[in-house]
């Protein structure tokens, strides 16, 4: 049941996706893809969100990871992969569901962090209604969308403990209205300056986040909490020494701040030194840019960040969510969009973001067996694509990617029957002058021909890529089951009895291995699609060959 429904994770993200293809590729309708389908077994049409995917989340230790991380419901690691807003103060409007929609299901984003400024006009100087009111509209729509969201204490450039009192009144409000959400995180510190670690006084940072983590646990809230560090959160290295565990306080993690035109190597070895020595990070702000949230970008020494990070399973937000004309923003100053954004609308920044999250949506779905274009459970292929793919019969076009919509060539689907039959060896020559003696399905061509599924296009030639037809495969599948045509007669009228697949489609249809391409045509010599073959191949075995 679990892992039945992991399968229909983010169908609503590829459903869009689907039917603009669907669209592009047969203009005229969708004919080819919605054949009527076969009973279904063992899927379910609940989409499921990233929080109804991972749940709750804590944070433990995991295989060989050094340090704790984050870890789901089912104790597995997960990475969120945030999208920073700017001041909620100064750009409210992007706290929307729109504005999250978009990010989750073209971005592949899976949280936000409402960036909560004290100051600067902020929480604590004048903004506070207006601020509460988007915390309000924010949660919410995170939990309607199932994302993760960070409550961000956007402490910048002072100690903290400057306003303890404030900060303690903010989490215990939040913390007691959110203790039973389990997709919001607290962010307690943003950026210290000038406040050590430990120092064993009271103006320290580990007294300030003690205070407020125990403030937050008061209210009956065990969410993450993420701890900011001295020096705009870079000294992730001083944590070590007395990490707020050593008080019994548990699902703490410190952040680690980056931009990547200012942070070289220097600043990676202080986060490995964390790393290593078991401090729980988390970047819950990171830039593209310098570390004024302007200058030119180093998206070269970004993408070396994002791999240290990826190797250690570190959660990471990019900061902005905001069309501020500064490099660091998503969005253009000229565009005034706060969702469904063009690519064309979308900054460097922007840009490089969304394709970086996309692309790691995409390896975290293959890592749970998913192709990212096959997420929908209500298609007619989807249970056929994953029992061919676990029967090792079909694998997908790339690991993330079936190809349900690309051709299948006169081989491809040869070798799936072969493989079906569990890839015998075969010994002999064939007439082919087409299947060379290296091709990866000559075994399988040959067994084809010499069980008489196939006799080649011609005397000479198999014509090994050639598009396969449907006609084609029904009368390839059809010899292959070794079974008789029934007597019933056949019902579509663009299939005659004169015509090679004549015996086979109408086979096909009484096992109802395929009901047409509408209710009177077969389309014989249209193309088949791989999505079609395997669902023809499913129909007609389940199990691919292995019950
Ligand atoms: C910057 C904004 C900028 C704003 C400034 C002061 O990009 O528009 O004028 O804050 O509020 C951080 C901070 C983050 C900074 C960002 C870029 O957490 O608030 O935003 N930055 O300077 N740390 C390192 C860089």
């Amino acid at each position: 049941m679990k892992s039945g429904r992991r399968l229909v994770r983010y169908h609503w993200v590829w459903a869009a996706v689907v039917v603009t293809a669907l669209f592009l590729l047969f203009p005229s309708g969708v004919r080819a893809a919605s054949q009527p389908s076969a009973p279904l077994t063992g899927s379910s049409n609940v989409a499921e969100t990233p929080y109804e995917a991972h749940g709750d989340l804590r944070v433990g230790r995991s295989g060989s990871l050094t340090a704790p991380t984050i870890l789901d419901r089912d104790g597995k690691p997960f990475q969120l992969r945030g999208a920073s807003t700017h001041g909620v103060q100064w750009f409210p409007e992007y706290i929307s569901e729109d504005t999250f929609r978009t990010l989750r299901d073209d971005w592949g984003i899976n949280t936000i962090r409402l960036a909560l400024y004290p100051r600067e006009g902020g929480y604590l100087q004048g903004s506070r209604d207006r601020m509460d009111a988007k915390i309000r509209e924010g949660v919410s729509a995170a939990q309607k969308l199932g994302m993760y969201i960070i409550l961000d204490w956007h402490v910048l450039n002072y100690n903290p403990n400057d306003d303890l009192e404030q900060a303690k009144a903010f989490f215990r409000t939040y913390a007691a209205k959110y203790a039973s959400v389990g997709n919001v995180i607290f962010e307690i510190c943003n950026e210290p300056v000038n406040t050590p670690w430990y120092d064993g006084s009271s103006r320290d940072l580990y007294t300030y986040e003690k205070t407020i983590a125990g403030v937050i646990r008061g209210c009956g809230s065990n969410a993450v909490i993420l701890c900011g560090t001295n020096t705009w959160s870079q000294d992730i290295d001083q944590v070590a020494q007395k990490p707020l565990s050593f008080a019994g306080i548990e699902n703490v993690m410190y952040t680690f701040h980056f931009y990547a035109a200012t942070h070289y190597d220097s600043l990676k070895n202080k986060l490995r030194t964390a790393l290593q020595s078991g401090t729980p990070v988390f970047v819950s702000e990171f830039g593209i840019c310098d570390a004024s949230g302007n200058g030119r970008y180093d998206t070269d020494n970004a993408d070396s960040w994002i791999d240290l990070l990826n190797a250690n399973n570190v959660s990471f937000c990019c900061w902005s969510l905001c069309n501020k004309a500064e490099a660091a923003s998503y969005i253009r100053s000229d565009c005034a969009k706060t969702s469904g954004w063009s690519v064309s609308d979308l900054t460097v920044t922007g840009k490089w973001y969304r394709e970086l999250c996309r692309e790691q949506r995409e390896k975290e779905l293959a890592s749970e067996g998913l192709f990212a274009d096959v997420l929908d459970s209500s298609r007619y292929y989807y249970d056929a694509v994953y029992a061919a793919s676990k029967a090792g019969v079909a694998k997908g076009f790339s690991a993330s990617e079936f190809g349900w919509n690309r051709d299948v060539s006169r081989a491809q689907f040869i070798s799936w029957l072969w493989r079906m039959d569990g890839a015998p060896s075969e010994d002999g020559s064939l007439p082919f002058t087409d299947v060379s003696s290296g091709a990866y399905y000559r075994n399988a061509v040959l067994w084809a021909w010499k069980k008489g599924f196939t006799s080649g296009t011609s005397a000479s030639k198999f014509s090994p890529d050639k598009t396969l037809t449907r006609g084609e495969a029904v009368t390839m599948l059809y010899r292959f089951s070794g079974e008789k045509k029934p007597e019933s007669g056949n019902l579509f009228s663009d299939v005659h009895p004169q015509d090679y697949y004549y015996d086979a489609v109408t086979w096909a249809a009484d096992r109802g291995i395929t009901k047409g391409t509408s209710s009177s045509a077969f389309s014989p010599g249209q193309k088949c699609v791989r999505a079609e073959a395997i669902t023809f191949l499913y129909r007609h075995d389940p199990s691919f060959g292995r019950a």
